[in-house]
This record gives C-alpha cells, sequence and structure tokens, in this order.
C-alpha cells in the first residue's frame, strides 16, 4: 500500500472493495456481511510476517494477498499454522504453491508458466540472436529467470550472457557495457520494474539497440516515466487482460464511471474475494479448510476473470498467458497491446 508498489496496492485495494461491497449489496454470504481490513507490508517479509501474525490473532481466516512472492511465501506459513485462508491475486512464484501448504490459492498465473511462453517466444522469433537473461534476484525474478532460460536450453538456444542484477540498484553502467561489448541483442529482464524502466533507459542513451522482453513484474501504471520513449518495442509476457473478459463486463464499466482503470490486478483481486464467497457458500461454513475443500472440489467458480477451477495445489488450471508490446499513440504516449503471434 505505500512504496514502490502503492500502485498495484490500490488495485488490490480497490478490486477487493469492489468484490465487498457488490456481495454485501446482496445480503452477504450465507447472510453475514463481509468486512475489509487493509493493511499495509511495505514488501518487506518481515513486515508482512508480523501483520500475518497479528490478523491470525484477530481472528482473521481469509486474506487476499500479498502481492510480492518474497512476502507471501513467509505469510502463508503463518496463515497456514493459524487457520487462514490466502488467496494471491499477484504472486506468481512457483514455489507459493509448490510448498504444498493446504491454504494457499492464487487467481494469478504462474512464473513458470509464463516464463516457459516467454521462453518458446524467444526461440521462436530471436534465433540467430545473442541473448541474454537477467534476473533481479527475488524469488519472483530468479523463478522466472530459470523457466525461460530451460526453456530455451531445450530449444538449443542458450543465453549469451545470465546476470543477477542488485534488487533496486539504479545504475547499470557495468551491465550496459557488458551488453555492448557481447553484442547482445535481445535481453529477457526477470524482475520488477523499478530496475526494468530504468535499465531500458540507461541501455538506449548509450547508444544500443537491444530488443527487451519481460513478465508481469515489469508492469507497473507508470512504467513509461521510468523507462522513457525507449519503451516503445519492448514486449511483455503477461496473463490475458482480464478488462476485455465478458464475465467483467459490469465491474470494468462500473470501476470507469467511478474514474479508475480497472487494469492489471485489480480484477484479479476483485475475483479473489469471489472465490473465497463462493467456497464458503459450497461448503456450507466459514471454516477454512473446508472452504479450500469446496473450492479445489472441481467445481467451477463463476468470477470476473470467468469460470476458474483450481488444482490440488491451489493453482488456476485454465493457463493464462500472453505476449504485448508497448506502442506509440499518435499523442506520443506510449500504451501497452496485444502482439500478434
Ligand atoms: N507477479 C509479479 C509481482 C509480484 C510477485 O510475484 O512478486
Amino acid at each position: 500500500m505505500t512504496g514502490d508498489w502503492a500502485y498495484d496496492g490500490e488495485e488490490m485495494r480497490r478490486g477487493a472493495q469492489l468484490a465487498v461491497d457488490d456481495i454485501n449489496a446482496k445480503g452477504g454470504i450465507r447472510g453475514c456481511k463481509i468486512a475489509l481490513i487493509v493493511l499495509d507490508d511495505q514488501n518487506t517479509p518481515a513486515t508482512a510476517i508480523a501483520l500475518a501474525k497479528k490478523l491470525a490473532k484477530d481472528g482473521v481466516r481469509f486474506v487476499i494477498g500479498h502481492f510480492n512472492s518474497g512476502n507471501s511465501v513467509p505469510a502463508a506459513m503463518i496463515y497456514a499454522k493459524n487457520n487462514t485462508l490466502m488467496i494471491s491475486p499477484a504472486s506468481t512464484n512457483p514455489g507459493l504453491t509448490e510448498l504444498n501448504f493446504w491454504n494457499v490459492l492464487r487467481t494469478a498465473g504462474r512464473d513458470d508458466i509464463q516464463g516457459a511462453f516467454a521462453g518458446e517466444y524467444m526461440a521462436d522469433h530471436f534465433q540467430e540472436k545473442n541473448l541474454a537473461i537477467i534476473s533481479d534476484g527475488t524469488p519472483y525474478g530468479d523463478g522466472l529467470a530459470n523457466k525461460a532460460r530451460k526453456t530455451l536450453r531445450a530449444r538449443a538456444h542458450p543465453e549469451k550472457l545470465a546476470k543477477k542484477i542488485k534488487f533496486g540498484q539504479g545504475d547499470f553502467s557495468d551491465l550496459v557495457n557488458q551488453l555492448k561489448l557481447m553484442k547482445i541483442e535481445v535481453l529477457f529482464f526477470a524482475g520488477l520494474a523499478n530496475d526494468f524502466g530504468p535499465l531500458i533507459r540507461q541501455t538506449k542513451e548509450a547508444g544500443l539497440n537491444v530488443q527487451f522482453i519481460s513478465g508481469d513484474g515489469a508492469l507497473v501504471h507508470d512504467l513509461p516515466g521510468k523507462a522513457g520513449p525507449a519503451l516503445e518495442g519492448v514486449l511483455i509476457a503477461f496473463s490475458l487482460d482480464d478488462r476485455g473478459n465478458p464475465a467483467a463486463g459490469d465491474v470494468v464499466a462500473r470501476f470507469r464511471s467511478q474514474g479508475f482503470e480497472p487494469a492489471d490486478y485489480t480484477l484479479k483481486s476483485y475475483a479473489a474475494v469471489q472465490v473465497a464467497a463462493k467456497g464458503i457458500e459450497i461448503a456450507g461454513s466459514q471454516a477454512p479448510r473446508a472452504v479450500v475443500a469446496s473450492i479445489k472440489s472441481g467445481q467451477p467458480i463463476p468470477t470476473v476473470l470467468g469460470n476458474l477451477t483450481f488444482d490440488a495445489k491451489g493453482d488456476r488450471i485454465q493457463r493464462d498467458v500472453t505476449m504485448y508490446v508497448w506502442k506509440k499513440r499518435p499523442d506520443g504516449t506510449l500504451t501497452m497491446d496485444f502482439k500478434s503471434p
């Protein structure tokens, strides 16, 4: 809710709040109204753990969050021990559900699916090019980078340069020099936007012409401001645009009438509340273990993302990834569009 990912936090808050309001307007769940409490983990694992303990102590049994995988994983352990179900609309690191906690679900996709998709895309489109894979060393970045690397190697296209940056390092002059020396033409960046934007900008300012590709962590509201005009042509693997889902039509229209564009994590957060509510309804109980069992029973759960079904680990079964490209509009601003295959 504050700091680098405050805009994403606001999307999550907006999405969850409207879902809660809509459910309450229809009488709540099994006659009970939902109260939404918003807390700020500040993208710090220690704070995330402290908040998870506080929620457990306060008797909160359903959590929509967290945003960053590096916080969701340690918080999930606390929730698991304290009979609490968590549904993340944003954390995509495979480890979150591979740890097999009983209590974790996500309406977000997974980095291994996104990384494999990006790897296949690079193998298909950039066969003869010199490739670099750069991770920011976070659980999110390493997971995404590893999967893209494995996929490229399976396609006999290993990267020429593999490197980890320091999360939030700001100055990329050493890396840019290496890109130049090694004649890197395509760079897959597995990390978050606060590094990705300046890296794109500084690479362009050094006179290099590198095709950048990244994943959902690079998507923040002000990426154009961070990257500058060099963002044009940058590719992003991300989930299908939920705003185009017919099931989201009414909710999207209401967000827009409030002057808020429900992009990125907004509808995934709305859907997370719907999943919890439907799970309680199917289970006929608010007991988190019964709710999880009902959600994982295979019954399709209607949401603004369409009907969702979940596997035993808590991942959604429907694959949800495509490629986007940043394009310049006639007025000179940049916008992200679907990239045709
Ligand atoms: N999914 C990208 C940002 C959040 C995370 O997984 O860390």
